[in-house]
């Protein structure tokens, strides 16, 4: 019948990358790409929007890595704004004024020194009602005073010829100030002197660390965030609280509303907009006219139930192609998403035509993800759930598969709920990720992520071809950490 004359679907395991001529060291390959029309990335890696994997704490560290993390949307939108200011102010220059411990000239040392400590800071600068800056009081201050004048006023052992900068200071023109004057922080200070924020020595030195971080035009962390497909009103908010991309999170976003809402909530705000998932050529038609960047996967997470409770799906490597075939012509950022467990099945991904990739239970077990470390049988774990869970549903994220709000719902699932291995940092999750995908760019000749998807190609490999490019025949002594056996 023609109805079974069906075409070939393909996925991670079904195919390998051909080595190809090379002069690219692994270390040398560039991996920075774009994750939307209007963001780059230095590492072409994301965190998924999944209630076990990402909130600030793995959104700052996915960040500051290079890459983005998405904040998950099972939280409500007061939560969400706080969230997405806490990633945007992480690293932020100026520390801002409700963030800054300030002193008042009439405190005593004793209290001013007890603040300080309470609040973890080694300076403040005193201001007076109006909150202008009458001086700055620090450690090597008080210190003289601590035992014999503890009743002293700040007044008296403040410094009070502040060096002070305006809201535009670089991190280097703050530096200098700093060098100059032998000072550690800078409070900022408007056109009437009043406190508007401080810049801290502390603080230049830590986003230092952290080189290859995303950063947005001001050098503030990059962000996203997830929303419920049908939720106008939370997009406008998680771009009015500073979000570089949107992502409409469904299950299936070549649903026709999905679209025409998107497409709405593409109109009125100023992030980048992903819509997402799809899967299909035609699917991806539908959004090239309007999306910053198209996400794909139907099916392929490790927590999903989709294909088997609904009889749907696309295996990934296909849903890439398909989708990515459509998106280049157009210049539209390709995101596979999920069925990740190797950094092989990342830079396959990236070979069928994806410009990033996303990931839930590779990150899930490490310190960044929300949720505690659970031991059982003397090995540690952390929790991981499909936001198509019982749980996850309930938690608020039924409509991601087009299903009503409900406590009372009998949710027909799709996704379980698990538990993965403790992994420790994501630092060094993100290190053997990258480095392995690096590694493939150097057997396909490819120095960076466009060569990858204009170069690369595929072979099939038979089932036998697959148990072969395992450790095989042999017993594992001491576990690898980049490998583990399915
Ligand atoms: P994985 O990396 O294989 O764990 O997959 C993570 C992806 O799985 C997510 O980014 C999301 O697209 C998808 N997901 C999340 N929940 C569920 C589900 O419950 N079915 N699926």
């Amino acid at each position: 019948s023609e109805k079974l004359r069906v075409p070939e679907s393909l996925t991670f395991d079904d195919v390998l990358l051909r080595p190809m001529e090379s002069r690219v060291e692994p270390d040398d390959a560039d991996v920075s790409t774009r994750v939307s029309k209007n963001v780059e990335l230095n590492i072409p890696i994301l965190s998924a929007a999944m209630d076990t994997v990402t909130e600030s704490g793995m959104a700052i560290g996915m960040s500051r890595e290079g890459g983005l993390g998405v904040l998950h949307r099972n939280m409500n939108t007061e939560q969400m704004v706080h969230e997405i200011e806490r990633v945007k102010r992480a690293d932020e220059l100026v520390i801002r004024r409700e963030d800054v411990v300030t002193a008042q000239p009439e405190q005593t040392i004793s209290e001013v020194d007890a603040m300080m400590e309470r609040a973890g800071v080694s300076g403040a600068p005193v201001v007076d009602d109006e909150d202008t800056v009458l001086g700055i009081i620090s450690g090597t201050d008080i210190r003289p005073y601590l035992e014999v004048g503890e009743s002293d006023e700040v007044r008296e052992a403040m410094t009070d010829e502040v060096i002070t900068a305006t809201r535009d200071v670089t991190a280097r023109e703050a530096l200098e100030l700093m060098y100059d004057h032998k000072i550690e922080r800078v409070p900022i200070i408007d056109d009437e002197s009043h406190l508007v924020g401080l810049v801290t020595m502390q603080g230049i030195l830590q986003r230092r660390e952290y080189e290859n971080a995303s950063r947005d035009e001001e050098g503030r962390l990059v962000c996203g965030v997830a929303v419920g497909p049908f939720d106008r009103d939370r997009a406008e908010a998680a771009d009015d609280a500073g979000a570089d991309v949107i992502f409409i999170d469904c299950a299936h976003a070549h649903n026709l509303n999905v679209i025409d809402t998107a497409r709405e909530i593409k109109e009125s705000v100023d992030a980048d907009v992903v819509v997402g998932n799809v899967g299909t050529r035609e699917a991806a038609e539908e959004l090239v006219d309007f999306a910053d960047g198209i996400k794909v996967g139907i099916g392929p997470g490790s927590i999903c139930t989709t294909r088997v409770v609904s009889g749907s799906g696309m295996p990934q490597i296909s849903a890439v192609a398909e989708v990515a075939d459509v998106a280049s012509e157009y210049d539209i950022p390709v995101i596979a998403d999920g069925g990740i467990r190797y950094s092989g099945d990342a830079i396959k991904a990236i070979a069928a035509g994806a410009d990033a990739v996303m990931l839930g239970s590779y990150f899930a077990g490490t310190d960044e993800a929300p949720g505690r470390v659970i031991t059982m049988n003397g090995k540690k774990y952390k929790q991981y759930r499909g936001m198509g869970s019982v749980g996850a549903m309930q938690s608020g994220g039924a409509s991601r598969y087009l299903k009503e709000d409900n406590e009372d719902e009998e949710y027909v699932p799709e996704g379980v709920e698990a538990a993965t291995p403790y992994k420790g940092s994501l630092a060094s999750e993100l290190h053997q990720l990258v480095g392995g995908m690096q590694s493939g760019m150097g057997y396909v000749g490819a120095e960076t992520i466009p060569d990858v998807k204009a170069r690369a190609r595929f072979v099939r490999v038979s089932s036998a071809g697959q148990a072969e490019g395992h450790p095989h025949d042999v017993m594992i002594t001491d576990e690898a950490p980049n490998y583990s056996p399915q």
